[in-house]
């Protein structure tokens, strides 16, 4: 649910804006990216010239959302209003929040972490929601746009990446519903599902073939780690887990899986999933990073090896600590 308030100085923001800088966050996603390009094709048709912007380069695996060939990386224009998609916190905005004047415009915060800090000078926040996507399509039936097929399929891009194929456990009928308005549209759920889930580079396979040898599992957790060396061997250029977590998690009893992925300098990123009954969002939260209850992440300080064992033992404590409170 959104509030009407919420809803009408949204709008009301946006009537008053003329060129709105919309951005995603940084490493973009189907959903940071379907719900950016959707939401500036609508702006567009009221008139309005947003400028969609992106920290960090498209990734090739996104090449089929309609409209990222026209998302920027560098800002050089005047901008009257921002909107930050996606982002659960500044940070991951990336390096536009240095720009000059950057404070001193509006800020909007579209986003469904149940993590968002609430940064915007309107928050259009809602946990509950499957993708950022839906609550675009809240705020676009609000502004009584018209959904075209190009729209529809932006914003089914986020909808279908975010749930897996409308697979995770936030997904109600209510998603259905709004998922079938994107199809009667025009959007093609099978083209988004080939393009967005059931296609991958070859060199993601080989990495998840390098990792897999490394696999781990102890007590429910199941787990593995990427170091850079073994990425640049295996010709993997991504800097993510390449989905990795999520397919670890599908081990049979399996409640947790994490993946530690050593960047370039040397820092680790470490996403995290966990099967329905435990909330790897507040382990993330307690290294400074955020998510959702079920799928989340952060970074954290290398050597790889001291991460994974100071990671691995506060899991460990965490995991025994809610299946305490659970069987009370
Ligand atoms: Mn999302």
């Amino acid at each position: 649910m959104t509030k009407t308030s919420t809803l009408r100085r949204v709008s009301q923001l946006l009537h008053e804006a003329q060129q709105p800088l919309l951005i995603c966050h940084v490493a973009p996603d189907g959903d940071a990216l379907g719900s950016l390009t959707g939401l500036a094709r609508a702006l567009r048709s009221m008139g309005l010239s947003p400028i969609a912007a992106c920290a960090d380069p498209i990734p090739a695996s996104c090449d089929y959302i309609p409209g990222v060939e026209s998302v920027v990386q560098d800002v050089n224009d005047f901008f009257d209003l921002v909107v930050a998609i996606d982002c659960s916190d500044p940070a991951r905005l990336g390096r536009f929040q240095e720009l000059p004047h950057f404070d001193q415009h509006p800020l909007i915060n579209i986003d469904h972490h149940v993590t968002n800090v609430n940064f915007g000078d309107v928050d259009l926040v809602d946990p509950r929601a499957a993708a950022t996507a839906q609550l675009v399509l809240r705020l676009l039936d609000h502004l009584e746009v018209r959904l075209d097929e190009t729209l529809a399929t932006c914003l089914l891009v986020g909808f279908v990446t975010d749930t897996r194929g409308f697979r995770t456990d936030n997904v109600n009928s209510q998603v259905m519903r709004a998922a079938v308005r994107l199809m009667d549209a025009g959007a093609s759920l099978p083209y988004v599902v080939q393009h967005g889930l059931d296609r991958r580079p070859l060199s993601v396979i080989r990495v998840w073939g390098a990792a897999l040898s490394r696999l781990r599992f102890e007590d429910g957790i199941v787990w593995s780690s990427m170091p850079l060396e073994m990425r640049r061997r295996v010709g993997y250029q991504g800097d993510s887990d390449a989905g990795l977590a999520s397919f670890l998690l599908s081990a049979e009893d399996a409640r947790v899986a994490l993946v530690l992925v050593e960047r370039e300098d040397r820092a680790i990123d470490v996403g995290l999933r966990a099967a329905p009954g435990f909330d790897v969002a507040r382990v993330a939260l307690r290294f400074g990073g955020g998510g959702h209850v079920l799928a989340a992440g952060f970074e954290t300080e290398g050597p790889l090896e001291a991460a994974e064992e100071r990671v691995l033992e506060v899991l460990q404590r965490e995991l025994r600590s809610q299946r305490c409170s659970s069987d009370a």
